[in-house]
Order: structure tokens, then C-alpha cells, then sequence
């Protein structure tokens, strides 16, 4: 059953008012200069919540100049890191103080759990922005050897002006774990939220000031990708820009990159991780283990474990327990406390999460569970595992995006490698296993980003995060983050008399 009533109402929670539609530029709201707008659609019903600025290519440019200026002569780059950390705590304080209307937005417009976003995103975006706020009054160069009477040090400093085009899964997640680094290393940026999910971005633009973060530090120009994103990646004033996204995007801003001002790119693209249960493991965890991997987030996620091997010996246990728990898997309004799977964000998503459903069965794929729309209304797609898959399959072989499961069988350590390996991606995997021998082996050979042993989606703010081959480069998280927002510059000076 899923509730709403167009007055803002659900049986769960009171929809707050939307107060933020426009463009943040320099400190102010502001319509696109070409006043066009969009609609953002919520995706329990496929009803409009609100109009949104439409930002392009002169927007962009306008919030770029003020990023420029705030960076080539305002106060926040050459404040001390302790100052900028200061105004990082209050803007974190901000958001715990508006977790629950935050939550909501994020809920509303990606159709994300309210309950999740209320104990885990939202709070974790106000964590992302303590553990950088902490880092901030810590950068510091080194001093370096010289073999001639030189004295010679480092200084980091921020890289400049960055652009953040981020996703629609982790609206707010995403958007800290680049704005945080970002804003502790002293730069200014631009900000381009994915066009299904603006809500949040704008709010947060709206903390961000009454925190005291200087204008034009962070601009948030809402709009779509192959405008207002397209406009940031070859803009020729943007020091950097910093992407989660799809692989053919990807492509696009590292082009766009190449072609105009040689920017600094980070990549964190799309993933097919695998997950290798081996027959040691207790197999009614490792089923639970493997549905959530699957269905989390609705699979919206880039580490979602879409394949999955099972060694012969449980596998057939193994099959039993998972179609068991696929189909007690609960469905539902995203703000109703039980539920454990909302709607895909959007009818695109959904749409495509169908048709490649449709392009299982016709290659010869068998459903063990699912395979269709849930409900009478809004995105919903029932938790969904194929059999019968072989490796060259384009269920198998291509990042589907939704709570699709590929189920296959190994006999063998070294097979379980070579089919986990054998992706043009490299973000995560995940190894259930009581042998330590096996785990360790099977970590060190996998080309991934991060390894999950006997667990999975465990992240951690100090955990660096990102993805080996076509899953891109850069990491998010840690102070790995912070110094990809920084660069080294070498200072040598004679010790003693000039050396001319
Ligand atoms: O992604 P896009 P889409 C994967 C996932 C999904 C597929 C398509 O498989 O089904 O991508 O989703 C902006 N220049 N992931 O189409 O287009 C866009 O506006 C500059 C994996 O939504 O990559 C948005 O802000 N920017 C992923 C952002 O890029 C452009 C998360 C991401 O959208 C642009 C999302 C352009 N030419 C999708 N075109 C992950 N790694 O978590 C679009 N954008």
C-alpha cells in the first residue's frame, strides 16, 4: 500500500513544504538565466513535487566566476584550516538540527528509505563534514632532503575552483563525501546535483550559508548533465572536477576534460561486483547477506553485489534459502518504518531495470524470483534472481542498476578468481568464507577497490573508496580524499650564500 495524498500527507510523516527551487549562485537563490525550469517527480506516485531552476551552460559560467573570485581573492583559502573547520562544525550542527526534513526530501525525490536517511545518511553527512573539519588545520607540507645546500620544503594547497557532478542514488552522501574534503582543503567549487534528485543540494547550499560559509565557496547549479554538467567539465576555469556517475559519462567528462583546460578528473564509475560464498559458510547468513548486497538501496547502488557464485556444495541450499528470503522481502511506502525497499528513482531507471529483465529471458536466463513491477503505482520492482547465466550474458556482463541478481555455481578457489575477475569493472567484492587462508587469497586477487570479507557494504568514513579498471580513479573518503583537493608545491631557497 502506498500513501499520498497531494496535501503533503502520508500515513507515516508530513511531507515538509519544498523551500528551495532555485539555482545557488554566490551566496543567493536565483532563477536560470534563461528562466526555463524542470520538474522533479516522486517516484511513489510518478507526481510532480517541484518546479526546479534549470541551470546551462551561462549559469554555470556565472557561478564559476564567483567560485573564481571567492578562491583567487576571498577570505575561505587562506583562512586557517582551524577557521574553516570552525564554520564545518556549525554547518554540521545545521544539519542535525534538520535531519528529519532532510531525510524526507531525499526520500521523496530518490524514493530512498525515510528511516535510513533520518539514522544513516543525513547524520553521516554531518559526520563527513566533523572527520574534514578536523583534517582542515592539519595540512601540512614536509621538509625536504636536499643533496646540494638547498632548503627545501612542500606547502599543500588547495587546487582551486572544483566541480562536483554527483549522482542521484546518495543524493546526500554523495554530496558530502565531495564537498567535505573539498571545503576543508580551502577550495571553492560548483556543485551540479543529479536532475532526479535537487532537493537536498539546495538545502544544503542554504545551511552552508547560515553556517558563515563565505559566497561564492559553494554554488549549487541544478540542471541536467549534458548541459549544466557538460558546461562544468570543459569549462576552462574549473580547476578540477570530481564525478560519480556512469562509466560512458565517465568518458564524456574526461574528454571534455582533455580537450579544454586539462583539468584534474576523478572518476568513481559503475561496477558488477561479485560475491563468492564458499561452501564453509553458514549459508542462511550468507543468503541474507547476498539479498541485501542485491537489494539495498533498491540495488541502486554502485557496489551492489549483482553477481553472485556459490561453491556446488550449498549451492542448492543455498538457492532455496534466497528465493525464501526474496520473496518475504518487504516492499513499500519508503517512509513506512517496515519497509525495506521503496521505489527506483525514477521511470527511466525503472524502465531500464525492466528491460534488462526482458533481455535475461531472451538470452536464457531462468527467474528464480521476481521479475516485475510491484504495486499499482510508482517504480517499484520486485527483488529479481536469474539462473541458468552464463559469463557472456549482458545481465551478467553489464551494470543493471536495480535489485537484479545473477546466481551462479563454482567448484573451484581458483575459478571462483577467474569469474570474479573477469569484468570490465572493479569497484567491490565480497568473500564469506571461515578459512582465513582462502579469504586472504581471494583479496589479494581480485582487482577491486574495497574487499568485504564476511560481510558487505561496510563502509567507513576512513575507509578510501573507489574503483580499479572501468570503475574509474580517484578515491572518495579519508584523508585520501582530502589530498586529491590538494597539490604539493616545492619551495627551495640557498642555505647559505646563492649558489650562482
Ligand atoms: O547516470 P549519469 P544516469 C549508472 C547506473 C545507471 C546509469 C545511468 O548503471 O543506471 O549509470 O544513470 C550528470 N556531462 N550509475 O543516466 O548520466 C548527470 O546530470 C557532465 C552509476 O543517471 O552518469 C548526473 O548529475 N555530466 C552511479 C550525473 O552525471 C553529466 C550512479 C550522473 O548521471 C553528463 C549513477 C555529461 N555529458 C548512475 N551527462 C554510481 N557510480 O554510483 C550526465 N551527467
Amino acid at each position: 500500500e502506498q500513501q499520498s495524498n497531494g496535501s503533503g500527507e502520508t500515513k507515516h510523516f508530513r511531507i515538509p513544504e519544498i523551500k528551495f527551487t532555485k539555482l545557488f549562485i554566490n551566496g543567493e537563490f536565483v532563477d536560470a538565466i534563461k528562466g526555463r525550469t524542470f520538474d522533479t517527480v516522486d517516484p511513489r506516485t510518478g507526481e510532480v513535487t517541484a518546479i526546479i531552476a534549470e541551470g546551462d551552460m551561462e549559469d554555470v559560467d556565472v557561478a564559476v566566476q564567483a567560485a573564481r573570485t571567492a578562491f583567487d581573492h576571498g577570505q575561505w583559502p587562506r583562512m586557517s584550516g582551524f577557521q574553516r573547520g570552525k564554520i564545518m562544525h556549525k554547518f554540521a550542527d545545521l544539519i542535525e538540527q534538520n535531519t528529519e526534513e532532510l531525510a524526507a526530501l531525499d526520500c521523496i525525490d530518490a524514493g530512498k528509505l525515510f528511516m535510513r536517511g533520518k539514522l544513516a545518511d543525513i547524520p553521516g553527512g554531518a559526520r563527513l563534514l566533523r572527520y574534514y573539519a578536523g583534517a582542515a588545520d592539519k595540512i601540512h607540507g614536509e621538509v625536504l632532503k636536499s643533496t646540494r645546500s638547498l632548503h627545501a620544503y612542500t606547502l599543500r594547497e588547495p587546487i582551486g575552483v572544483v566541480g562536483h557532478i554527483i549522482p542521484w542514488n546518495f543524493p546526500t552522501s554523495m554530496f558530502f563525501m565531495k564537498v567535505a574534503p573539498a571545503l576543508a582543503a580551502g577550495c571553492t567549487m560548483i556543485v551540479k546535483p543529479a536532475e532526479q534528485t535537487p532537493l537536498s543540494a539546495l538545502f544544503y547550499a542554504h545551511l552552508a550559508k547560515q553556517a558563515g560559509v563565505p559566497d561564492g565557496v559553494l554554488n549549487v547549479v541544478t540542471g541536467f548533465g549534458n548541459t549544466a554538467g557538460a558546461a562544468i567539465s570543459k569549462h576552462m576555469d574549473i580547476d578540477m572536477v570530481s564525478f560519480t556517475g556512469s562509466t560512458e559519462v565517465g568518458r564524456l567528462i574526461m574528454q571534455a576534460a582533455a580537450l579544454s583546460n586539462l583539468k584534474t578528473v576523478s572518476l568513481e564509475l559503475g561496477g558488477k561486483s561479485p560475491l563468492i560464498i564458499f561452501d564453509d559458510a553458514d549459508v542462511d547468513k550468507a543468503a541474507e547477506l547476498a539479498l541485501n548486497g542485491v537489494v539495498y538501496n533498491k540495488g541502486e547502488v554502485c557496489v551492489s553485489s549483482s553477481r553472485v557464485y556459490v561453491q556446488d556444495g550449498i549451492y542448492d541450499e543455498f538457492e532455496k534459502k534466497l528465493v525464501e528470503k526474496a520473496k518475504a522481502w518487504k516492499l513499500g511506502d519508503p517512509f513506512d518504518p517496515s519497509t525495506l525497499q521503496g521505489p527506483q528513482v525514477d521511470k527511466r531507471q525503472f524502465e531500464k531495470i525492466l528491460s534488462y529483465i526482458d533481455i535475461g529471458m531472451k538470452e536464457g536466463a531462468t527467474l528464480l524470483t521476481g521479475g516485475k513491477p510491484w504495486g499499482s503505482k510508482g517504480y517499484y520492482v520486485e527483488p529479481t534472481v536469474f539462473v541458468d547465466v552464463k559469463e557472456d550474458m549482458q545481465i551478467v556482463r553489464d551494470e543493471i542498476f536495480g535489485p537484479v541478481m545473477s546466481l551462479m555455481k563454482f567448484k573451484t578457489i581458483d575459478e571462483a578468481i577467474e569469474r570474479a575477475n573477469n569484468s570490465k569493472y572493479g569497484l567491490a567484492a565480497g568473500i564469506v568464507t571461515k578459512d582465513l587462508n582462502v579469504a586472504n587469497r581471494v583479496s589479494r586477487s581480485i582487482r577491486a577497490g574495497i574487499i568485504w570479507v564476511n560481510c558487505y557494504f561496510e563502509f567507513d568514513i576512513d575507509f578510501p573508496y573507489g574503483g580499479y579498471k572501468m570503475s574509474g580513479f580517484g578515491r572518495d573518503l579519508g584523508l585520501n580524499a582530502l589530498h586529491k583537493y590538494l597539490q604539493v608545491k616545492t619551495v627551495a631557497t640557498p642555505l647559505y650564500d646563492s649558489p650562482w
